[in-house]
């Protein structure tokens, strides 16, 4: 059993697909152990983008990141990680595949609607940045 994190990222919640998200995922069989909205800081996001801290875009993606509350979800089950990361579909919604929800519902590069973590690593990082482990069921 696997489990990883999703974020529907503001222009997600703007555009009011939570639903429509939340229900790809529940379709594919995973489980929902986790399910909060909650608004990012700077600090949270300068260690959640760590790796992209010292690129040119990164203020931009802050500001997107934080231009409203977030809703974080965590899910479970066999291969996780890798069900989540193809329903999402890859960071350019211009390059995503057909019926993924970067595709169906994405804009741009930051106005990608989801965030999901790209390995067991970055779940459980990204797991321990916003859930205390009574928030997980
Ligand atoms: P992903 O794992 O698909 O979220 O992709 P990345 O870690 O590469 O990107 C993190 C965030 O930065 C995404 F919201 C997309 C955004 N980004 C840009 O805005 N411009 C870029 O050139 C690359 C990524």
């Amino acid at each position: 059993m696997e489990r990883t994190l999703v974020l529907i990222k503001p222009d997600g919640v703007q555009k009011k697909v939570i639903g429509q998200v939340v229900d790809r995922f529940e379709r594919a069989g995973l489980r929902l152990v986790g399910l909060k909205m909650i608004r990012l800081t700077e600090e949270i996001l300068k260690i959640w983008y760590a790796h992209h801290a010292d690129k040119p875009f990164f203020p931009n993606l802050v500001a997107d990141m934080m231009a409203t509350p977030v809703v974080a979800l965590v899910l479970e089950g066999e291969g996780a990680i890798q069900k989540v990361f193809d329903i999402c579909g890859v960071t350019d919604p211009a390059e995503a595949a057909e019926g993924t929800i970067r595709k169906d519902f994405g804009e741009s590069k930051p106005k990608n609607v989801v965030h999901r973590s790209d390995s067991a690593e970055a779940a459980n990082k990204e797991i321990s940045l916003l859930f205390a482990p009574e928030e997980l069921f």
